[in-house]
């Protein structure tokens, strides 16, 4: 049950970035946890330590993240000698140890590989996987639920080159009738794509984004939704395969002008074109007439609550909030007061702990809300939210398209646990916002 070591080191995330690896020894062995890290950051996010020394990794080094860990975290969690299966006490401990609101003592990156790496510890002393022992901490019902894969096929905003605002265009397999056979008409359905891209915008248009979508340079969301519509229809899953799209609008929001800019990325962007949020409502709803869209995530900016709720009365798909709510529990809460979304995008480097980012789903779920779990733009072959998806019952999770091994790492790691529980778990398919409750 105890603790014999906690080490850390620098290891590199998806995009070449360093991050932070954790080590924790037990009697039951080694359990380890690497930290993902985004592009499109909320600014109301927990706070990632980086060493900022410009002459190495352009300033994005963790060593500083790493010391606190091998120096600091680790000696104070071997002395306290807490339980690895009282989760909700390691992470009081280290939040007490770090003492800011943020963690930006200690870093939210030193602090949650401590926290996911006891958790794995803490399943292995149970003898359970991971995610029974997440479901347990939790307290969320049985049979397990897998989740919706929301693909993320046409990469734009901060993720790609091109000229395309809007940062994420997904296919979502509700209608499959089981995780396998949505991931086989995920993986048919990108394959199409990928050739389509090809075909209407020339070979370098099959080159793909940071999380696996195909990245063409182009400009309008229609065209992007035009090109996934074919794609789906080539494959022959027309009424069958949904939509949904992150615009991660926080990027291209002008605070001054009060406006949104989806040409943001063209230095020479022509002002007269930037739009009001009432008129970025506008579009969204023409978009969601014209295709069959079920959930657009950060459609507004992080501190736009105004537009926020303006959208939410006139609208019945899913509303996600990501930059928004930053899985941070005191945003959740204003959210829901102000009724600015109906679902949360749960990503547990957001707020730092295991603990939070499930107090996070819950508050969520007791307001009626949906829940995704949410990879990062920088990730590793690190698959803990894949069984944080199904401990929670989260019914959704957004990790990237069928393609690059850090993304598909977590989708095979669903297919191992759905073999695993068999008849034991339902697919959440057309029920994913309210998976919780099946
Ligand atoms: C998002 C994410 C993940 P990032 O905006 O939802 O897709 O991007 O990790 O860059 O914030
Ligand atoms: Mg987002």
């Amino acid at each position: 049950m105890t603790i014999s070591k906690i080490h850390a080191r620098s290891v590199y995330d998806s995009r070449g970035n360093p991050t932070v690896e954790v080590d924790v020894v037990t009697e039951k062995g080694l359990h380890r946890a690497i930290v993902p890290s985004g592009a499109s950051t909320g600014q109301h996010e927990a706070h990632e330590l980086r060493d900022g020394d410009k002459s190495k990794w352009g300033g994005k080094g963790v060593s500083k993240a790493v010391s606190n860990v091998v120096e600091i975290i680790g000696p104070a969690v071997i002395k306290e000698n807490i339980d690895v299966k009282d989760q909700p006490a390691i992470d009081a401990f280290l939040n007490k140890l770090d003492g800011t609101g943020n963690k930006s003592k200690l870093g939210a990156n030193a602090i949650l590989g401590v926290s996911l790496a006891i958790a794995k510890a803490g399943a292995a002393e149970k003898g359970v996987p991971l995610y029974q022992h997440i479901s347990d901490l939790a307290g969320t019902k049985k049979p397990f639920v897998l989740p919706v894969p929301f693909m993320n096929v046409v990469n734009g905003g901060s993720h790609a080159g091109g000229r395309l605002a809007f940062q994420e265009f997904m296919i979502v397999p509700e209608t499959a009738s089981s995780f396998d056979e949505a991931m086989r008409q995920g993986a048919e359905v990108y394959q199409k794509l990928k050739s389509l891209a090809k075909k209407k915008y020339g070979q370098s248009a099959g080159n793909v984004g940071d999380e696996g979508g195909v990245a063409p340079d182009i400009q309008t969301p229609e065209e992007a939704l035009d090109l996934v519509t074919e794609a789906i229809e080539q494959a022959g899953y027309t009424g069958k395969i949904k939509i949904a799209m992150d615009v991660a609008s926080s990027e291209f929001y002008k605070v001054e002008e009060k406006k949104y800019d989806l040409d943001f990325k063209n230095p020479d962007s022509d002002k007269s074109k930037w739009l009001t949020y009432e008129q970025l409502a506008d579009l969204y709803k023409s978009l969601a007439e014209k295709y069959p869209i079920v959930s657009i995530e950060d459609p507004f900016a992080e501190d736009d609550w105004e537009a926020w709720s303006y959208f939410f009365k006139t609208s019945d798909f899913q509303i996600v909030g990501d930059d928004l709510t930053v899985t941070n529990p005191l945003r959740i809460k204003k959210a829901i007061e102000l009724k600015s979304c109906n679902a949360l995008l749960l990503k547990v480097n957001q707020i730092g702990t295991l603990t939070e980012s499930i107090q996070a789903a819950k508050d969520s779920y007791a307001a009626g809300w949906g829940v995704m779990v949410s990879h990062r733009s920088g990730e590793t072959e690190d698959v803990t939210i894949a069984d944080i998806a199904v401990g929670l019952r989260a019914g959704q999770i957004k990790t990237g398209a069928p393609c690059r091994s850090e993304r598909l790492a977590k989708l095979n790691q669903i297919l191992r646990i759905a073999e695993e529980l068999g008849d034991g778990a339902f697919y959440a398919g057309e029920s994913f916002r309210t998976a919780v409750k099946m």
